[in-house]
């Protein structure tokens, strides 16, 4: 049960629905060939038997058939002129399903569309829905709905936190390719369509992942995701030419290493000739980049892209770029500001084929930021967001942390790049400036883990990155929705008691964690529990500045670093003013005394306190929560979510403790409610 993750087409017990559902799925017409199709085809033979205990027969007689498949061509004569006209209205990926008391048909814009449309049917069948009278037409908002795996040839993954890699062991891929076969399903059930393989640091043996070397295996793989619309993508060492070539310069402007990436292009190419393109990690913690060569970012990617373009690949660069050698002492560097000071500069610069990537906020996926003033900052240029589906901040798929919340607000906040309504959902859904390319690309989640996410209940964030940038309309709780119940069935007392846990499981953990914005405070280098200062005098620009007085980091324009003048109005001033700045943002904004009065009546000093309590607490109600679902989830999923929970609970302790102490020794200030404060 835990290796099928949310595709478990657990059988279907509501007798309302099971005679409807048996009448459908008796004779599957088939109208195109193409590999998705195929793969359409397979995921209904691995489902249906097992939701339906019945067979079905597979025919090209579309008329005889309960279902028919295939794409807009191949169906055109089942298609009345408004389903034509709906579906050519929409872009390569949209499907169709319709429906009367004999036939469902499902018409895609292109064979993955099939595919896709088969997932909605089958999702739409675990939900216990009805399916005789639909009427559906769905295209994926985002155009670019990618992954990034930061797995290493050696088999460890980079904030990995569910086991090694699945691609690679001991510097080889891995024999047995199922499990990639699996990912692969998986991630086309929520309709995921690019994918990088490998980590965006390339070490020095994946350096020669674009040679001869490991290209037929690559190749390989490349072919296991074409199978199920999924584009593969390679992170690239900017050095190449150096490390693996012969030159003795990576210098984009330089003519040899121009041409030495349009030969590798070619011979990438020839391998695999739907190659996506290249993800780079330039001039970022110690990573080779143009600057070493006084070159800028526009000038290093356009000169990948120009080797990319004839076969119609992309250079996905990554705008992670800051100065991560920072002294402490001086305080007019502001890690925050780096992306929009590096990139906003060059905008129209780069080529057609170039995105960037930028990560959800301006530092680095903590468990509240502000949204990253450099999205939508530059109508010139193609980007996409990056968000984290691996939990590196917030709780490393120990702690429940259930991300979707935290995604749709950065979505929803309004940029007013072009005046209000510019969201960054519709900003990277290329509607506000005219990208050619954009969408959001997330660092996946996923080990060898039995269950691939470690922690059961972080397959949600899989799920839900998915469903989400698909449909960036759907609420955090339908989409809990759908994944308990594909997940655990449909019991009311399992849906009620994981949703509940699910929604409030960010809050809890902001709770005990980093106050108001602050961030950070975690433990060095590998980013679980606490410690204060742990970051505090280091070089990464990650500062809380407390003192005996208060607390915070100044980024106003009057008296801080500036980092406010990035955002458009009404944003610029909110933020820079005390009294409009939210106040779980307060102190990634203004430093301010531990008496300073928050928008919700009480003082820094007592938040601090109440909210570490209280998060405490709220994991033992996970824990009891959790422990009443016993008899209704199986022992091995069930235990595994209950070793979590305890490990919870001792991090939250040491969080509250260690949070709480730390506050009072530096402020002298009790607690109002007395409590133990050590
Ligand atoms: O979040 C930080 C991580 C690094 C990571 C880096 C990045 C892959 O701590 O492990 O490196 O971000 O996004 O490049």
């Amino acid at each position: 049960k835990k290796y099928n993750m949310w595709l478990q087409y657990q059988p279907i017990t509501d007798t309302k629905m099971i005679e409807q559902y048996q009448y459908f799925f008796t004779k599957i017409g088939v109208l195109s060939e193409g590999l998705q199709v195929q793969a359409a085809l397979d995921e209904l033979h691995a489902a249906v038997p097992q939701m339906l205990d019945a067979k079905f027969t597979v025919s090209n007689d579309a008329l005889n058939s309960t279902i028919v498949i295939g794409n807009r061509n191949d169906l055109a004569r089942f298609l009345d002129s408004e389903q034509q006209a709906k579906l050519a209205d929409m872009n390569d990926e949209a499907f169709l399903i319709a429906s009367n008391q004999e036939q469902l048909i499902i018409a895609g814009n292109s064979d993955v569309a099939v595919l896709y449309g088969v997932h909605h049917l089958l999702r739409l069948v675990q939900l216990n829905e009805d399916i005789a009278q639909l009427s559906v037409v769905e295209q994926p908002k985002n155009q670019f709905r990618m992954l990034n795996q930061w797995d290493n040839f050696d088999g460890s993954i980079e904030r990995g936190y569910s086991g090694q890699s699945i691609f690679y062991q001991h510097n080889q891929f891995v024999e047995d390719k199922t499990r990639i076969k699996d990912y692969a399903r998986f991630l086309s059930s929520v309709g995921i369509n690019a994918i990088s393989i490998n980590n965006v640091n390339v070490w020095e043996e994946e350096t020669y992942f674009i040679t001869k070397k490991y290209l037929p295996e690559i190749q390989e793989i490349a072919g296991i995701f074409r199978v199920y619309g999924i584009t593969l993508y390679l992170s690239i060492n900017f050095g190449s030419p150096v490390t693996i070539g012969d030159l003795d310069t990576a210098d984009p402007l330089d003519q040899s290493v121009q041409n030495w990436w349009k030969e590798k292009a070619k011979e990438i190419y020839d391998y695999i000739p739907d190659f996506g393109g290249f993800v780079v990690k330039a001039d970022s913690e110690n990573r080779p980049g143009p600057f070493t060569y006084e070159r800028d970012h526009a000038d290093g990617s356009n000169m990948l892209a120009k080797a990319l373009e004839p076969f119609q690949g992309k250079v996905i660069w990554r705008c992670f770029v800051y100065n991560h050698l920072q002294d402490w002492r001086d305080r007019t560097t502001d890690r925050a500001r780096a992306a929009y000071d590096h990139f906003k500069p060059l905008d129209g610069r780069f080529h057609e084929n170039v995105i960037l990537q930028v990560k959800n906020g301006p530092m680095d996926f903590q468990v509240r930021e502000p949204a990253s003033p450099l999205i939508g900052a530059m109508p010139n240029t193609n980007q996409m967001i990056e968000f984290q589906v691996a939990q590196e901040y917030t709780g490393q798929q120990i702690d429940l942390c259930y991300l979707i919340p935290q995604w749709k607000e950065i979505l929803a906040f309004d940029t007013h790049i072009k005046g209000t309504g510019t969201t960054i959902e519709e900003i990277v859904a290329g509607n506000i400036h005219p990208y050619k390319y954009s969408g959001v690309a997330a660092v996946s989640n996923i080990g060898d883990d039995e269950n691939w996410t470690g922690n059961t209940l972080a397959q949600a964030n899989l799920y839900g990155y998915g469903r989400l940038i698909w449909n960036p309309s759907l609420l955090s709780e339908q989409i809990a929705e759908e994944w308990i119940k594909q997940t655990f069935g449909s019991k009311e007392e399992v849906l009620n008691t994981i949703e509940d846990m699910l929604l409030n499981a960010w809050g809890i953990y902001e709770n005990y964690t980093a106050p108001l914005g602050v961030g950070w405070m975690v433990t060095p280098g590998v980013h679980y529990g606490p410690n204060i200062d742990g970051y505090e005098y280091s070089k990464w620009g990650t500062y809380h500045f407390a003192d005996r007085d208060g607390i915070g980091v100044d980024r106003t324009k009057e008296t801080g670093t500036g980092y406010t003048e990035q955002y458009q109005e009404p944003h610029r001033t909110i933020y820079n003013d005390l009294d409009q700045v939210p106040d779980e943002l307060l102190l990634f904004f203004h430093h301010v005394p531990y008496k300073y009065t928050l928008k919700s009546g009480k003082t820094v000093i007592q938040h601090i306190y109440d909210a570490h309590f209280k998060g405490y607490e709220q994991v033992e109600g996970l824990i009891e929560q959790w422990e009443n679902l016993r008899n209704y989830v199986d022992n091995e999923r069930f235990a595994n979510v209950q070793d979590r929970l305890e490990r919870q609970l001792d991090n939250a302790k040491e969080w509250r403790d260690q949070i709480n102490t730390y506050f009072y020794r530096k402020s002298g200030i009790g607690d109002q409610h007395g409590r133990t404060i050590y």
